[in-house]
Parts: structure tokens; sequence; C-alpha cells
């Protein structure tokens, strides 16, 4: 066989191998075979100086078409097989199923709500039932049944966003909760003592904001009577709450304050994340910041729901919830908790 014919031969040999091709392994073995270093085509190319001049150009020229050919045919097929990769959906829609997978954005909790559950558990680990109660209040829960008839100043440091204020007509007036406390009475119409309950949730104020007060915000109510509950039971209870959310180094301060439910009445602080009782601005300077309001349920209230206040008594308190974690992390506006920014949420 003469060399132009060993050519062809090689030539049909190879593209017959080649339209077989189903994988990107058996095209590199192909390309091995018929354009690598070893194969036939390359040491017929060596061997062309062995030929004389006629048989040279002919054979030089025919075997370098043939290459060429090989190499444009190869080309193609690498851009079939990557084409069949792709598989068709409709139309011009395709899908490559060896891209890598997109990973889905994944939600998480709001701080405030991990907050809430986290007050939640420490309580109920201290024998307290978790319930929630209405956002829409009527008037007689949130003020009148807690000892603030109409008219009473108490009405104006929670400034009220009402729902309904016609009193004629037999319309109860209806407001958006200002606290969490009517829901103590609500609990207490239904169950006698002995009891102790939390109940976090929203409540809304129609107030200016700063650094330290929102409009809308959450609050963890706390009630507990029984026979004999003393001051003693309502320290110990917030001492050991403040203890295990905050550590047992942090500060906390007691001091005598005012609300018609309760007699008597207690503020509690707790020492400034930021400036560590120094004062700054988010204290106000005062080195404290003050996280509930609390004191021994008014014996008035007791009577309102049938429990004789001669044989029970019972400790009360409101946290503001906002304020436990700036308190824990050092977080100097409470409204960076309902700015929408993914960059302060997604620390928590
Ligand atoms: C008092 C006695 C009881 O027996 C039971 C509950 C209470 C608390 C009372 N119901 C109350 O709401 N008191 S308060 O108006 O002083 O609010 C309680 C806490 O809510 C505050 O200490 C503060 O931590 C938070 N707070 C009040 N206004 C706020 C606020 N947090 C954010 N923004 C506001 N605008």
């Amino acid at each position: 066989m003469d060399e132009l014919t060993r050519i062809e031969h090689l030539n049909k040999q190879a593209l017959g191998e080649l339209a077989g091709v189903a994988s990107d392994a058996a095209l590199r073995d192909w390309r091995v075979r018929y354009l690598g270093k070893k194969s036939q085509l390359t040491a017929m190319l060596r061997r062309l100086g062995e030929l004389s001049l006629v048989e040279k150009k002919a054979v030089g020229a025919r075997a370098n078409e043939v290459k060429a050919g090989l190499e444009a045919f190869l080309a193609e097929k690498e851009q079939a097989l990557s084409k069949a990769r792709m598989v068709s959906l409709a139309g011009d829609e395709a899908l490559d199923v060896t891209l890598p997978g997109r990973t889905p954005p994944v939600g998480r909790l709001h701080p405030v709500t991990r907050i809430i559950y986290e007050i939640s558990d420490i309580f109920a680990s201290m024998g307290f039932q978790v319930l929630e109660g209405p956002e829409v209040e009527l008037d007689y829960y949130n003020f009148e049944a807690l000892n603030i008839p109409d008219e009473h100043p108490a009405r104006d440091t929670m400034a009220t966003l009402w729902v309904d204020y016609e009193k004629e007509g037999g319309q109860r007036p209806m407001l958006l909760r200002t606290h969490t406390s009517p829901m103590q009475i609500r609990f207490m119409e239904k169950t006698k003592p002995p009891l102790r309950i939390v109940v976090p949730g929203k409540v809304f104020r129609y107030e200016a904001t700063d650094a330290t007060h929102i409009p809308m915000f959450h609050q963890i109510e706390g009630l507990a009577v029984d026979k004999g509950i003393s001051m003693a039971e309502l320290k110990g209870t917030l001492y050991e709450f403040s203890r295990r959310f905050f550590g047992k180094d942090r500060k906390v301060r007691f001091r005598a304050d005012y609300f018609p439910f309760v007699e008597p009445g207690v503020e509690m602080a707790i020492e400034c994340a930021v400036c560590r009782g120094s004062g700054c601005r988010l204290c106000g300077a005062s080195g404290w910041i003050e996280i509930l309001g609390a004191g021994m349920v008014h014996p008035r209230v007791l009577e309102r729901v049938n429990i004789d206040p001669k044989v029970y008594s019972g400790f009360a308190f409101g946290m503001g919830i906002e304020r436990l974690p700036m308190l824990r992390y050092g977080i100097d506006d409470i409204r960076l908790f309902y700015g929408g920014d993914l960059r302060f949420l997604r620390q928590f």
C-alpha cells in the first residue's frame, strides 16, 4: 500500500470512529490516537523526508489536508457533545445540568422574636405559663379594670391609639393596647390562684421616637398570685431573670415607682451596656436603662376579678423587650430593629 492510499484509509477510519464517539473521554482518546504525537498521521508527516520530491509534494499536501480536516471535525464534535449536555426543555430554553446549583436564600427569625423565645423559656423554667392576648383591646381591660378610670392622669403616660372611641350607643371604646397588663385581668377573670403567667406581645403608643422609644414595641407581662406572695418573691424572680439573661456581674437597680394597678410599685433598671454606668447618649447620662415596671398587685384589681385580697396576694411586672438585646449587645438605637437593614439583622 502506498502512502497516499494509507492516508485515505486512515482518514476514513478516523472519521468512522469519530462518528461513534459519545463522551468527552472517548473524544480525548480519539484525539491522541489520530492527531497525537504518536499517531500514524504524525509519523507519516515525519517520514516525508524519505520520499522522492514528487511523492513528498503529493503526500505532504494530502496529509496536511487530512490533518486539518480531522481537527475541524474534532472541534465540531466537541461542540456537539457540550450541546448534548444541555437538556432541551422548550424552544430556546435549555438547562445545563452540569452547572452548580443555586443556594436558595434561607430566612431566619427576627432578633426580637428570638429574644421573646429566650425570655419566655427562662420564665417557663421558673414555673410560669406562657400565653398571648389580643392587640386590639377594650378600654375596660387596658385601663378601667387596672384601676385607671377615665380622666385618671396615668392615662397621659400612655398616649393611646384609639380604634373606636364611640361611647354613645352602647359601643365600648377600643384601642391598640398600650401595654400587656390587660392580660392580667383577662386571665384572672377565668383562672383562680395559684397562678403564674408571662404574656409576650406587641404594644402601641402614640409617641415620638428616639434612641430608646418607638411607637410599636414589645413587652412581656408577668403575673404571680398565690397565698403569701410578697415583694421578696418579686425581687427574687427578677434578679434571677437578670442573672440568667445578662450574667451575674450586671448591676440591677430597683426604685420606687407609681402604677395605679400595684401597691407598692417599683421600676427596675439595668446598668447601661454602652457606657457601663459612666453615662452616655443611650442612657441619657444616667448610667442606667429602665427595663420594666412592677409591683404588688393592687387589692382593688384582685377584688375586681373576685379574688379575695385578704387571702391572696401577687406580684406583676411589665418588661420592655427591645431594651434587653440593646443592653446585652450594646445596641445604641432601638430603631435599628425595625429599619429593615439586613446588615444589622443578619448579625443575630
Ligand atoms: C407595671 C406594674 C405591673 O404590675 C405590671 C406592669 C407594669 C408595667 C406597665 N404596664 C408599663 O407599661 N409601664 S411602662 O410604661 O413603664 O413600660 C414598661 C417598659 O416598656 C419600660 O420600662 C420600657 O422598657 C418599655 N417601653 C416603654 N415605652 C417604650 C418602651 N420601649 C420602647 N419604646 C417605647 N416607647
